[in-house]
């Protein structure tokens, strides 16, 4: 990323970052981030692919310490503001992170395992300013972030991408979505994963573009933004778009009225992280006159195939592979499927991510053949699009855009005395895309099924907790003694 950042000193007055109505130039980005570098760096000379998490508010300060951390040769650990301790120091003991960033309203949640840890914890807001901050050259092949990414094992694997990687995954989206200094964007996207960090504020500051933030998703305050009338460009996952037509439809004609005439003039809408229903796609468009680009990509791989920015938007279609993505769908044996069979979707390209995290076994699994990822996500091309069918796993769940592991989940459940056995599934749910959902065989049959969501809150991420629990006295189970997991699903129909 590493290019990207230098670039800024084309954009130098140009608007990089506003938020609450706060602009940052691209110098002032530059400036801060280098000193930070210097802050980052004390005495010795480049980080050397040191683990730094940062847990920092969306905005400009994020930014800074993003790219503070590359500037000083470290390997940026983004962590998620919503998760628990226990999930937070999961990440930080995977990665053996040495140094933590932190907005100050996080410090109480680390101080004690940075002590603990002996890491090294640096709390915004009084930075010193350095100036003439010497900083190492950093070749691309160099690791540069580490996002995690749940999967078929039950603790989330930490995806390692190069500063190639990344660079890739921007530089091919600036092209086909033709990215302009002009453009001004909207950030509501969580920056632990690639759609905001990636997809949003990478492409957007790599183009020299303007980047809003709000900090946290809100219908009313993404609308009170559109109708500034600044922005020209928005990107989200489907069940934010469900949630904007929701609250557009419960709004007064006049106000629906002003709110179409103002998304009608965005030049580009994107939605992608789960499957994009044609009923809200045809809904988006009757709101707001755009036609949604859908798009696919997972976090090891950035975005790999794509709608196209001009030509047919095929409803129910992710479009066809971007350019420098090679894609390849395969039968059981690895072997290329015919033309309209469905297959598993390998990708292969500079895009694609280098290793999981201290996990070489997972990483040789993972891949085929001269370097083809396997993906798990099963494509059928139909007239020249693809076209997603679901995954080869029902332990994978995506629900609100996130990826969840059911196995996680069951783990965790398993933990609670009062539990002893248990399912964990997704069942399809139109603003979710799944709804995660427990069967549970339990020790007491009076359980209090609030104390339990409670007690699971507090050891892991909110939006990973199951919406639906329902007791019984068995799973169903196959003649091996597995668990069926398509009968726990019919269970909830
Ligand atoms: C939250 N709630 C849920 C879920 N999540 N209910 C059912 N299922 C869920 N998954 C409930 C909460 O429990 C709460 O209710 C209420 O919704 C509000 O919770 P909150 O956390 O405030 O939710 P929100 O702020 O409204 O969040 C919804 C959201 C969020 C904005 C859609 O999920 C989101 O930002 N998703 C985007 C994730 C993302 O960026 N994914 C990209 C990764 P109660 O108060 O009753 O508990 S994928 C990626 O990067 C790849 C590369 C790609 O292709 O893009
Ligand atoms: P993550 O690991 O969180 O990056 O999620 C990546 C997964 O999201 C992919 O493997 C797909 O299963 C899913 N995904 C992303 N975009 C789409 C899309 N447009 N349609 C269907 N599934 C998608």
């Amino acid at each position: 990323m590493i290019s990207i950042i230098q670039k800024a000193v084309k954009y130098s007055d140009n608007t990089a970052i506003i938020v609450h109505d706060k602009k940052f130039t691209y110098r002032q980005l530059l400036g801060a981030s280098t000193s930070f570098a210097g802050d980052l760096l004390m005495e010795i000379d480049d980080l050397h692919e040191a683990r730094v998490g940062f847990m920092v508010d969306p905005g400009f300060d994020y930014v800074k310490v993003q790219w503070a951390i590359w500037q000083a040769g470290g390997i940026a650990v983004p962590l998620c503001l919503t998760h628990p301790l226990p999930s937070l120091q999961y990440v930080i003991e995977d990665t053996n992170a040495t140094i933590l960033v932190v907005s100050p309203q996080y410090e109480t949640i680390l101080s004690d395992l940075c002590q603990e840890r002996n890491i090294r914890l640096i709390v915004l807001g009084n930075e010193t300013l350095h100036e003439n901050v010497v900083l190492p050259e950093i070749d691309i092949t160099r690791r540069g972030m580490i996002l995690y990414t749940s999967g078929t094992t039950n603790k989330p694997k930490g995806v390692v991408s190069t500063h190639r990687n990344l660079e890739a995954q921007v530089t091919t989206l600036v092209k086909a979505w033709e990215w302009k200094q002009t453009d001004h964007i909207l950030c509501v996207l969580p920056l632990h994963h690639v759609h905001g960090i990636v997809n949003v504020i990478s492409c957007a500051l790599c183009s020299g573009a303007a980047c809003e933030f709000l900090p946290s998703f809100s219908a009313e305050g993404i609308y009170k933004i559109f109708l500034d009338g600044m922005l020209n460009l928005f990107m989200a996952v489907p069940t934010i778009y469900f949630k904007l037509i929701a609250h557009w439809e419960s709004l007064p004609v006049d106000k629906q009225v002003e709110l179409t005439e103002c998304m009608k003039k965005f030049r580009l809408m994107v939605c992608g992280s789960a499957a994009l229903p044609v009923t809200v796609m045809d809904k988006w468009k009757h709101i707001s006159g755009q036609i949604l680009l859908e798009r696919y990509g997972m976090t090891e791989i950035g975005m790999a195939i794509s709608n196209p920015f001009h030509g047919e938007r095929k409803p129910g279609h992710v479009g066809l592979p971007l350019p420098g993505v090679s894609i390849r769908l395969v039968d059981e044996q690895n072997q290329n499927v015919q033309l309209g069979e469905p297959g598993e979707i390998l990708v292969r390209g500079d895009n694609v991510f280098l290793e999981y995290w201290n996990r070489p076994n997972a990483t040789d699994e993972s891949f085929v053949g001269n370097g083809w990822f396997k993906t798990g996500d099963i494509a059928i091309v139909e007239e020249g699009y693809y076209r997603i069918m679901g995954r080869n796993s029902v332990d994978i769940i995506k629900s609100g855009g996130y990826k969840i592991s059911a196995l996680e989940i069951e783990e965790v459940l398993r933990t609670n005395p009062e539990i002893k056995d248990v399912a964990v599934v997704g069942i399809d749910d139109e603003e979710w895309g799944e709804l995660i959902v427990a069967a549970i065989v339990v020790s007491n049959p009076a359980i209090d099924l609030k104390e339990l969501n409670k007690w699971l809150r507090e050891k892991m991420a909110a939006y990973k907790t199951p919406r639906k629990y329902l007791l019984v006295n068995e799973l169903p189970r196959n003649a091996m003694g597995k668990v069926t997991k398509n009968d726990v699903k019919k269970l909830f129909i």
